[in-house]
């Protein structure tokens, strides 16, 4: 069996050795190889934002697997009918999702930028104490990732309502108490009720652009946006207007249409803007060749996997 690795933003050698590890521990021979233009056909392929030219010369892989949760960076290039995608399916991510989202809100909720604002004039004073139940947290997207952030806002007692494409039941979902809605009919009341909105959808043409003036302007007053799924969900220029007319409190954005932030961009120096660098939840290489050697020992025995993408919806 050939398995092979692509992923420029990853240093392929320990890669390549925790796979083999992880490979022989199942008992699955394989050779492992970085992939090359013109290599010999694979049966799988772990990658990170592939060239074309991979997907058109690699013709019989069983599965191709995606070294993140989020597929965008292959759906949107000319895809083999009939090729397994497989998204990372939590693989560590989600309890790194949770700690980001919570700082965000608990930093912005607490004024904690205030406070050590104060702290360095050699300030000492006390902030009227905000109540929760006017700061509702709406999260856009219950999957994988939107689950476990909803679980831990709710853990702090924060109202929490969460947004998908089909209607999802809280108690089905074990997050009893959050609010459920569906759809772009359902996203007007979602919105009018959400102070903090936390972005955890997938990219795919429904929601590119999907954070704009229009929607962004119905939440409430005061409202603050935390951006941790993609760049193109956010329509940039929209955003600014919005925190300096007052209508939003600020944003911390974790994702940017375009990766690296390029320098002089505005987000970078805005006083109520948070930039970090695409690190909300970062792939974990043990986490991750566990969960892909395990998926490659089912195919192999012909069972079903976890993770697939649904080509229709492109998530
Ligand atoms: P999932 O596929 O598990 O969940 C996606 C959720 O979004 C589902 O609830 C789905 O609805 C909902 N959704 C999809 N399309 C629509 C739509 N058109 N309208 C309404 N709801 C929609 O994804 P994950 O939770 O694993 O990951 C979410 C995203 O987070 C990734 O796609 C990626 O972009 C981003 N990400 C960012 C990282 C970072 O470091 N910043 C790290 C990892 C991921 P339904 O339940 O009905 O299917
Ligand atoms: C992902 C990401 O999608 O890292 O996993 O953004």
């Amino acid at each position: 069996m050939n398995i092979y690795f692509h992923g420029e933003d990853f240093r392929p050698e320990p890669w390549l050795s925790a796979l083999r590890n992880a490979l022989s521990g199942a008992g699955i021979q394989a050779e492992v190889a970085v992939w090359e233009p013109g290599a010999p056909p694979g049966d799988y392929a772990l990658v990170w934002a592939p060239p074309q030219r991979l997907l058109d010369e690699q013709t019989r892989l069983k599965a191709l697997f995606n070294l993140g949760a989020g597929v965008d960076a292959i759906t949107q290039l000319r895809f083999p009918p009939g090729l397994r995608l497989v998204r990372l399916d939590d693989a560590g991510m989600s309890a790194q999702m949770a700690e980001y989202v919570l700082h965000a809100l608990v930093r912005h909720f607490r004024e904690f930028d205030a406070y050590e604002a104060e702290a360095a004039q050699g300030h000492w004073g006390f902030r009227k104490p905000r109540a929760r139940q006017d700061w509702p947290v709406g999260i856009l997207g219950l999957g994988v990732l939107g689950q476990r952030v909803a679980r831990a806002v709710q853990g702090l007692d924060f109202p929490v309502r969460g947004w998908s494409r089909s209607l999802r039941r809280a108690e089905d979902l074990g997050l009893p108490g959050v609010q459920c809605h569906a759809g772009r009919d359902g996203l007007p009341a979602f919105l009018a009720a959400s102070k903090v909105l936390v972005c955890l959808l997938p990219l795919t043409p429904e929601t590119q652009g999907i954070l704009n003036r229009e929607t962004l302007g119905q939440l409430m007053p005061g409202g603050y946006l935390i951006n941790v799924a993609r760049g193109g969900h956010l329509v940039e220029e929209d955003l600014i207007p919005l925190i300096d007319s007052g209508h939003l409190a600020g944003a911390t954005l974790d994702v940017f249409r375009q990766e690296p932030l390029p320098s002089g961009h505005p987000f970078w120096t805005h006083p109520k803007i948070t930039v970090t660098p695409h690190t909300a939840a970062r792939t974990l290489r043990d986490e991750s060749v566990a969960q892909i050697v395990g998926k490659i020992a089912r195919l192999e025995r012909g069972e079903p996997i976890a993770g697939l993408v649904d080509p229709v919806k492109g998530y």
